[in-house]
């Protein structure tokens, strides 16, 4: 524990040496305080805990982090976590593109409806040229990124019937995160969205307040929605969310050149096995995890091509529209990476 007075000790025994160092190192927290939606068990906690974890472990206790999940550091409301980290209210976060998109517009490439057909295309894009150009622009808007995990594949679900095409979608009530353009595409979907955070979607599916909700299948089987009356998923596997790693750029400045490498390392690893605990059932032949579900006796929908087309079709205006507020060097960069993938 670096309190002041080992602090000053180092310090007078470092100039004992000659050792006084030119640009003096701010002296480490005690705690550093890292921001995430959901936790453990969820892929995206259990990625978060495995970052603190080896950071701790390699770095000896130097750099000890927390755990804040719900995003209780910003009262829960997700869409201002990055203002929050940007500002040094949070000191690190484990964050879905979704949440920080409303101040890092770039990143609703990921929401673009269907531009990613499978976990390849994904990849092609977090870990190629546009990855690296998203990591330039979130360090451009007062973040540092270090390594990106994955929430996953949003698959939408409800209480009412099966979806198959747009048409099913009429009238349902669905919440859907609070960035503009989920309300764009499920409005051109012809389905009734309503915005609202993690923390109120909960008891809104709770309640049947909504009638159904979009979100990965790994987040559906942690919180057992099944129990909650989401007895209808469908596979569409519109938009995936990766998470980006990040760290408040002061705080990472405070750290020794060695340990911003072993910070950064530790992410890039707890990033590999978030990623492959967001797959885990879901790819590569293995299914088990639909195959719980639908153990559940719930109606797991796979779409046809006929039928994914019908909402390709249907949700082409939004994807045009906002390929233009991301930026079109951008997107026709990602459309042509994940062509080659
Ligand atoms: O709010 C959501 O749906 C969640 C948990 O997936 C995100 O934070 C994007």
């Amino acid at each position: 524990m670096m309190n002041l007075k080992t602090w000053i000790a180092a310090g007078a025994a470092l100039a004992t040496l000659g050792l006084a160092p030119a640009m003096a190192q701010t002296a480490y927290k005690d705690e550093y305080r890292v921001s995430t939606v959901v936790p453990a068990p969820f892929p995206w906690g259990l990625a978060a805990e495995r970052w603190a974890e080896l950071t701790a472990e390699r770095t000896d206790g130097r750099i000890k982090m927390k755990i804040y999940p719900g995003v209780q550091l910003v009262q829960g409301d997700q869409t201002r976590e990055f203002t929050a980290l940007r500002q040094g209210v949070i000191d690190m976060a484990v964050g879905s593109t979704i949440n920080w998109s409303p101040q890092i517009t770039e990143l609703n490439l990921f929401s673009l409806p269907f531009l990613m057909p499978d976990y390849a295309a994904l990849d092609a894009l977090t870990h190629g040229p546009v990855g690296e150009k998203l990591f330039d622009i979130v360090e451009k808007k007062g973040a540092i990124p270090l390594a990106w995990a994955e929430n996953g594949f949003r698959e939408v679900t409800n209480s009412k019937h099966p979806i198959r095409t747009p048409a099913d979608m009429q009238g349902l009530k669905l919440r859907v995160v609070g960035s503009p353009i989920y309300n764009d595409m499920f409005t051109a979907l012809g389905a009734n969205p309503t915005q609202m955070s993690w923390a109120d979607a909960q008891p809104a599916l709770t309640t049947g307040a909504v009638d159904g909700q979009e979100n990965p299948l790994t987040i559906y089987t942690v919180l057992k929605m099944h129990e909650l009356g989401q007895t209808n998923v469908t596979m569409w596997g519109y938009v995936a969310d990766p998470l980006i790693f990040a760290v408040n750029p002061e705080v990472f400045n405070s750290f020794t050149p060695e340990d911003q490498e072993i910070l950064r390392q530790a992410a890039i690893d707890a990033g590999t096995y978030g990623v492959e605990v967001a797959r885990k059932g879901l790819t590569g032949g293995d299914t088990s995890l639909i195959d719980q579900v639908k153990g559940y006796g719930v109606d797991v929908v796979t779409l046809t091509d006929e039928e994914r087309q019908q909402f390709v079709d249907a949700t082409r205006g939004v994807y045009d529209a906002w390929k233009e507020k991301i930026g079109v060097d951008l997107v026709n960069e990602a459309e042509e990476s994940i062509k080659n993938r």
